[in-house]
């Protein structure tokens, strides 16, 4: 049976904003409180989608959470109707309203972790919505992601859906942005990396200026909950230096498509020793490319989201490798992407994209996308009106010039009329994807 990776990239949500939410994010920090542009970021992500279906790939679309968040405002003491939870929370608590107004589900690399059924002992496709404690503003995504999900992949007979983990530190998780799937064909047992930047006991090997989000033990819970096979895990940490020089997620830093692993060299603690696992795990069939530190510093890696990319199978076997604008930009980066497309036969076309909206808030490419891997049955099973296609993406372009604001900045997102045009803008979305009353307003 055939099987293919399908990406669902997180639509960007009406109220996409820079609110420097994220320690650690550098990017997140340094655009804090600029005026964002949200129809701008929705029709990048939306030409990225395209692009990507134009070249014969299977690319789903995610819808937006609803924000402001009025439920969580209700659950942090605002009471009354949803228009005197707001009022109350932009008069008395501004950062919270805030906060609670990110459009962050928009990078859905964070929203789970997905197992392909070829690796899962009751062979179907498992998916665990991440808990995302790291951050407020993240941390209330897991519920709506859960519904979005189950609203896709609603057949039991394929489909497993589990719990998040425990909203507790030591079981932080956030998704697929920390774990990568190798294999030689997508159909068949494959080997699942999950990489961590910290675990309970081990206190020596942190970063010591910024957080490090992902636990061992979040990863392991995961492997046990898909049921995996454990020789055809492996395990990581992410280099805690890395961390603190912006590597807030190991897909800052590192990338897998089938195959082949593009990383660089200093991505991981023991790094031969990983590689080395992998190989074993993957029969020799592991093709890495590491990136030497010579070539490419961890601080160009951070500012061009060079492995932030989306490496892609294209149907005559190449693969394609897209990368943001910025990377374009940066001569040493550029010459080292002409170097491997021209050298390697790896990796032979490059699609560059603007993506600079969510790259201001530190989301590139690979974290506007969710990978899934499906087989022939499993894609029939799924909500087929949330794959691209013309039509869609001709209606979702619509829609965002219909609803989508083109300047948004703090001022802004106090005003009671954002509430009401996010809800017209979200009725109408799950009309278009057929996805039935998902949102909290429309129950
Ligand atoms: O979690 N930024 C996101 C970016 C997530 C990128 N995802 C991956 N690398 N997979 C984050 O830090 C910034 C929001 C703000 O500051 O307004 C933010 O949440």
């Amino acid at each position: 049976m055939n099987a293919w990776e399908v990406n669902f990239d997180g639509l960007v949500g009406p109220t996409h904003n820079y609110a420097g939410l994220s320690q650690g994010n550098l990017a997140s920090e340094q655009h804090k409180s600029t005026t964002s542009n949200p129809k701008l970021a929705a029709q990048q992500g939306l030409e990225k989608m395209k692009r990507l279906h134009d070249q014969g790939i299977l690319q789903g679309v995610l819808a937006p959470h609803e924000r402001p968040d009025i439920n969580i405002l209700r659950r942090l003491g605002f009471s009354g109707s949803d228009s005197e939870v707001f009022r109350a929370a932009a008069k008395h608590t501004p950062d919270l309203l805030k906060a609670c107004s990110s459009a962050s589900s928009m990078w859905a690399a964070n929203a789970a972790t997905v197992s392909p059924s070829a690796d899962c002992e009751n062979g179907k496709v498992h998916f665990t919505p991440a808990n995302l404690i790291s951050n407020f503003h993240r941390s209330i995504e897991p519920e709506m992601t859960a519904s979005i999900l189950k609203a896709i992949f609603n057949d039991p007979r394929h489909f497993q859906h589990h719990l998040p983990l425990p909203c507790v530190d030591t079981f932080a998780d956030e998704g697929a942005a920390n774990h990568n799937r190798l294999c030689l064909n997508h159909n068949d047992p494959g080997v699942e990396l999950f990489v961590y930047g910290r675990s309970s006991g081990d206190y020596s090997t942190r970063p010591s200026r910024f957080p490090a989000r992902q636990t061992k033990e979040a990863s392991q819970a995961i492997a046990r909950k898909h049921k995996l096979n454990p020789d055809k895990v492996v395990y990581a940490q992410q280099n805690p230096e890395a961390i603190d020089q912006g590597v807030f997620h190991n897909d800052v830093i590192a990338v897998a498509n089938r195959n082949l692993l593009f990383c660089h060299e200093e991505a991981f603690v023991n790094q031969n020793k990983i590689i080395e696992k992998l190989q074993q795990a993957m029969a020799g069939h592991l093709n890495c490319i590491e990136v030497p530190a010579s070539h490419i510093s961890i601080k160009d890696a951070v500012n061009t989201y060079l492995f932030n990319s989306q490496i892609l199978t294209l149907a005559d076997g190449s693969n394609l490798i897209l990368v943001p604008e910025e990377c374009k930009q940066s001569p040493n980066v550029w010459k080292y992407l002409q170097e491997i497309s021209a050298e390697n036969k790896e990796i032979s076309k490059i699609e560059v994209m603007d993506l600079r909206q969510s790259m201001n808030n530190g989301g590139g490419p690979a974290c506007l996308r969710l990978r899934v891997v499906l087989n022939e049955n499993e894609l029939a099973a799924c909500n087929q009106s949330v794959l691209m296609n013309d039509e869609i993406y001709d209606q979702l372009s619509g829609w965002i010039e219909k609803h989508y604001r083109d300047r948004l900045d703090h001022q802004d997102l106090l005003d009671p009329q954002l509430v009401l045009e996010t809800r017209l803008a979200l009725d109408e979305l799950t009309q278009i994807l057929q996805l039935g009353s998902i949102y909290p307003f429309q129950r």
